[in-house]
Parts: structure tokens; sequence; C-alpha cells
């Protein structure tokens, strides 16, 4: 064990970064930001660009990454979406997301399709969970702001709902109503436009696995885990904010902003701190999870003790 700076730092988690590090180096003089997505295996890598917002801090190893989720359509315990996917959600291509609501080109689009037009980006964020634990990821992905430009968002998109794959074949999960499936989470139009704001295919510089929701998930750093929808088959351009799921499953508990914020508790524990995983300590949660700066002008003037 490596110990650096007064915290523990894991083997694996240097190797991690080394190999991730070698494949960016790799992809930069080769591929020169191509795209060599469709028909690849996840082991060959994505073709990508270096993105903006990236932390330097210390990534989380890709073995807590893979092994430690939150998608409750394949079982409620962390360890279940790692174990429960390679006998279920074993099929995640073909895939397509249906584009509906207030735009002028509404469609079905094919997940290569999605991609193809955009350069996919390496973006190192901090995801911070409602439970109190985070994890720094490399993710690979789009503004998603570029995507839902294509289908034209009409004066009356005030908000965009996302939908997760509903299929208990799949997703076994969804055999038993411990929520309201299909998973709906939704954003604001302008924070779904922020260019923090990612849809992301991949991380670690490989495809997303479907415990990590492939082939496509959103990533919102400044907002608690829950609202990074996985595994995503419809996008909605819609006037009104949509009921989510943790709204409807506890609405004293999860609000529709649900920005990551240290002085607003969560009513059955704080949300002052948190823990890194791979560290034992904890440290204090930043408001917007560290992306004030870039995101607090979103919300000049709200009450945000009330617009949890
Ligand atoms: N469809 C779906 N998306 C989901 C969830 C879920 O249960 N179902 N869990 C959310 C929660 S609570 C968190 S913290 C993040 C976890 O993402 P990760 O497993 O990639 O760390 O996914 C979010 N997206
Ligand atoms: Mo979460």
């Amino acid at each position: 064990m490596l110990i650096r700076a007064g915290s523990f730092i894991r083997e694996s988690e240097v190797t991690d970064k080394a190999l991730w590090l070698d494949r960016r180096r790799f992809l930069a003089l080769g591929a020169a930001g191509a795209l060599a997505l469709s028909g690849l295996p996840a082991e060959a890598g994505l073709s990508t660009i270096k993105g903006p917002f990236s932390t330097d801090e210390p990534l989380t190893p890709r073995k807590d990454v893979t092994t430690y989720n939150n998608f409750y359509e394949l079982g409620v315990d962390k360890s279940d979406p790692a174990q429960l996917a390679p006998s279920y959600f074993t099929k995640t291509k073909p895939w397509s997301v249906a584009i509906d609501g207030e735009c002028a080109k509404p469609g079905t689009v094919g997940y290569e399709d999605l991609i193809k037009p955009h350069k996919l980006e390496d973006r190192i964020y901090r995801l911070r969970c409602v439970e109190a634990w985070s994890m720094v990821i490399p993710w690979v992905g789009i503004p998603l702001a570029d995507v839902l430009k294509r289908f034209e968002p009409n004066s009356r998109a005030k908000f965009v709902e996302f939908t997760t794959l509903q299929d208990p074949e799949r997703l076994p999960g969804q055999r038993r109503a411990v929520i309201d499936w299909p998973y709906v989470e939704g954003l604001r139009i302008d924070e779904a436009m922020h260019p923090l704001t990612l849809l992301a295919v991949g991380l670690y510089g490989e495809e997303l696995l479907p415990q990590s929701g492939a082939p496509i998930r959103l990533v919102v750093p400044w907002k608690y885990g829950f609202k990074s929808i996985k595994s995503i088959v419809r996008i909605r351009f819609a006037e009104t904010p949509s009921k989510t799921a943790w709204m409807k499953a506890a609405p004293r508990e999860y609000g529709f902003y649900a920005n990551v914020n240290p002085a607003v508790d969560h009513p059955r524990w704080s949300q002052g701190s948190e823990r890194r995983i791979g560290e034992f300590r904890r440290r204090a949660t930043l408001p917007f999870n560290g992306y004030a700066e870039q995101v607090a002008a979103l919300y000049t003037g709200m009450d945000l003790a009330a617009n949890f």
C-alpha cells in the first residue's frame, strides 16, 4: 500500500490511472479525436479528446467504479448490479433512444447515429451519491447540449425528461415494485444545456459496462447521483417538470433539483460530509459538489432549501 498526503491510496488505483493515461496518450497520438465507436469491443477503447472542467483529484479505482453501483433495476445492494448484469443485462446493443415532446425534429435514433456526429471527450468528474459516498470517475461522453440541439427544442421546452429502459427480463429488479418503474429523471432546460452536463458512453476509456448504465447515461456532476440516470431510452422535451421516480417514492426526501448542498440535510442523515470510496476519512461536502463556480448562477434568487 502506498501512503500519500495522509490518505491511503491503493496500488490498484495507481495502476488503473497509469493504464488510463497511457491509453489516452496513445489515442492522442494515433487517432487525434477521430471517432471509432461502433462495433468495437470494449477493450479496444474509445477515441477521445480532452474535455473541459476535469478535476485532478485521484481517480477512484476502476474496480470500485464498476462493482459498487446504484442501479435498482439490477438489485438494491451496491454489489448487485455487477453480479447480476452478466446474467441478465447482457444485450445493450442494438439500442435506440426516442426523442419527443416540444421539439421540431422528434424521432427515434439508433445509438450509433446518436453518437456519430460528435467527438467523445474525457472528463474526470466527481459523483456524489445522496447516501454520502463519492467517487472520482474518468467519464467518456458528449456534452448533452450538443445532442439535444439536433432535435431543435422549441420555446415551450422548459424541461427535459429522461427514461430508463423498461424490461423485467433484462432488468429483473423491475419485477418488484421497489420504485414506480421505469426510472424517470428530469432537468430544467438550462441545466440540461449546461456545458458540464454529459451524456456518457464510457469510463476509463472503455465503453460503459451494463452496471454503469450502458450504453448511454447521464452525468450531472453538481447534483446527487440519482439524477445521473442510466440506460436511457427516451428523452422528452416538456413544458412542465416531471415527477421523477424518487420524488414519487419519497417526496420529503428527494426533490426535483437535488443539487449537492451540504447545508440541507437529507431527513435521515447529514449531507455535510462524504466518504470517498477507497478512503477511510470523511471529507467536507462542497456546495454543488465543488462546481459552484460553474453552476451557482443557474439558481440566482432561488431558495435552495425549499427547492431541494
Ligand atoms: N436507471 C437508474 N439510474 C440510476 C440509478 C438507478 O437505480 N436506476 N441510481 C442512481 C444513483 S442513486 C446513483 S448514486 C448513480 C450511481 O452511478 P454509478 O453506479 O455509475 O456510480 O446512478 C443513478 N442512476
Ligand atoms: Mo445515489
